[in-house]
């Protein structure tokens, strides 16, 4: 079975980070290994949060697992709070990489034209420097423009995202995958650039008039995930595109849904039957 490991905060209650990260990917059938880097009650959408900081431990969770001679054919970041957990991230990868380990970010700091509490556009430049180093990167436009020091667009089209794509790749990552495009009335899905390839990738469903806070998160999970089992990052992208959209589809249904995040939970055997095709 493979083995992957992820990076990022344990939100007690929110249904983003590491609580749909674990069930996701271990869904697929992929080990999965966590580095937990924050304790909250919440996600800090909500107000009042507490927050307990796990950044110390780090170092040393890396340095057993490498003692303990533990390989992993992914590593992925979701969120990260601080400079310093970014710059710990980037020696835990090439402490514990084999020629074969995938480095997978998602910078997820951002959304809707605005960084997340407690972000600022010098974090926003950090979060784009470990985003060199990565085979594949999944912002959202917000991220991406932050990440590059541009104006966060108020329309967009095809052209102006290809554009955005291969300047993200020319900062140094393999691929980047813009989450959340739409290019036509009641389509939304993804768009990829694949630098070792110069060639572009794009996969669109449904868009519902909707937005749910988690869904980057369980898009990422889901990519990962699908990767991790061997298919190709063009397969693994269709696949999170999909899954993503029967998750808000599965939360509209219920009257009583929280406002929080997406039932991600009763779809997983929808995800289990997208792999077996
Ligand atoms: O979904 C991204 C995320 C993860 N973790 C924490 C967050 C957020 C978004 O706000 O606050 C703690």
């Amino acid at each position: 079975m493979k083995r992957i490991v992820t990076v990022q905060d344990i939100s007690a209650v929110g249904k983003c980070s590491l609580t749909v990260a674990l069930p996701i990917i271990s869904a697929c059938g992929v080990e999965c290994a966590v580095m937990p880097t924050a304790v909250l009650s919440t996600h800090t959408q909500f107000s009042g949060f507490t927050f307990h900081d796990l950044t110390e431990e780090i170092a040393p969770i890396t340095a057993h697992w490498k003692k303990e001679g533990l390989d992993f054919s992914a590593v992925y970041t979701g969120y990260l709070g601080s400079f310093e957990q970014i710059r710990l991230v980037e020696e835990m990868y090439d402490t514990l990489k084999t020629p074969e380990t995938l480095l997978i970010v998602d910078p997820a700091m951002a959304d809707g034209g605005k960084l997340y509490h407690g972000f600022t556009p010098e974090f926003a430049l950090r979060m784009g420097k470990l985003c060199t180093r990565a085979d594949l990167i999944l912002p959202n436009l917000t991220e991406a423009c932050f990440m590059l020091e541009e104006d966060y667009p108020a329309e967009y089209d095809r052209p102006y995202i290809q554009s955005l794509l291969k300047r993200l790749c020319a900062t140094g990552a393999k691929r980047a995958a813009l989450t959340g495009v739409s290019y036509e009335e009641g389509r939304l899905g993804v768009e990829m650039y694949d630098s070792t390839t110069g060639k572009f990738f794009s996969y669109f469903n449904e868009h519902l008039p909707v937005s749910f806070h988690g869904t980057g998160d369980i898009f990422a999970s889901a990519v990962v995930g699908v990767k991790s089992l061997g298919k190709s990052f063009e397969e693994a992208l269709t696949v999170a595109v999909d899954y993503t959209l029967e998750c808000i589809r599965l939360t509209l249904k219920d009257p009583d849904h929280p406002t929080y995040g997406v039932n991600f939970e009763e779809a997983i055997p929808y995800l289990i039957s997208l792999l077996q095709k």
